[in-house]
């Protein structure tokens, strides 16, 4: 039988699509989980519906999205003008699921914004926004987001590393914020040239690592090992929890 992964979605009020509220994703979230062999699943905000959600699904994807996480998750007022479109809503579920997920070692995939919820629940802080450290490497690029843009430098002794396969490869880059303390339980698995942290992992977690790029596009061998080496890790928790 199939993986179902769970996916957490974006919110907006902007009437775009509707004049009500609306949850959306991007379809490259979705179609990466189907293309490895899974069955991909939206979750709306339902706080009530957690339980029955983890009983549901054997991964979870928190995506990444058009917000920042309100500073007051990691201790801090806001304190720069570009912290933008913050959804309490959403953060509070994700970090409700995920803290559900972690719980029970289901393997989890945090993605851009995901990344940055997966360091703030576990107690870790972000960088408010990148360019005011006045950093060396461009975190937003300015061609089209799905193209590789920043070299990325992966440690060793990561599980990362065991499924990308290579030490330094290339990521798009579409983020304002990152990780700034580490959380607890986390090591970083790689930095960018100027320090930025670009990927983590939960260190006693059979499978829960945060990216801060888009492997969803798939667009290089190593994003392409990523999704499947997820995909895999959640067949392998289903037949555990199945068997
Ligand atoms: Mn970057």
């Amino acid at each position: 039988m199939q993986p179902i992964i769970g996916i957490t979605i974006d919110y907006s009020q902007k009437e775009l699509y509707s004049k009500y509220p609306w949850y959306a994703l991007r379809v490259d979230y979705a179609d990466a989980i189907s293309t490895h062999g899974g069955v991909p699943l939206l979750l709306p905000y339902d706080v009530a519906a957690i339980e029955q959600y983890a009983q549901i699904i054997d991964g979870l994807l928190i995506s990444g999205g058009d917000f920042d996480i309100h500073p007051k998750y990691y201790g801090q007022d806001i304190n720069s003008e570009y912290v933008v479109n913050v959804i309490d809503s959403r953060t509070r579920f994700e970090i409700a699921l995920l803290e559900r997920a972690i719980s029970i070692s289901m393997p989890v995939l945090g993605i851009c914004g995901g990344m940055q919820l997966l360091n703030v629940y576990s107690g870790g802080s972000l960088i408010q926004h990148v360019p005011d450290k006045g950093g060396t490497v461009t975190h937003q690029q300015p061609h089209p987001k799905c193209q590789p843009h920043h070299d990325i430098k992966v440690q060793e002794d990561s599980l990362l590393h065991s499924i990308a396969a290579d030490a330094i490869y290339k990521v798009n880059s579409t983020h304002h914020q990152a990780v700034d303390k580490l959380g607890k339980h986390l090591k970083v698995s790689a930095m960018a040239e100027d320090g930025i942290i670009e990927a983590i992992e939960h260190v006693s977690h059979p499978y829960c690592i945060g990216v801060q790029w888009h492997p969803e596009y798939m667009r290089s061998e190593q994003d392409r090992n990523l999704m499947h080496s997820f995909v895999r890790a959640s067949w392998l928790y289903k037949g555990k929890k199945n068997g």
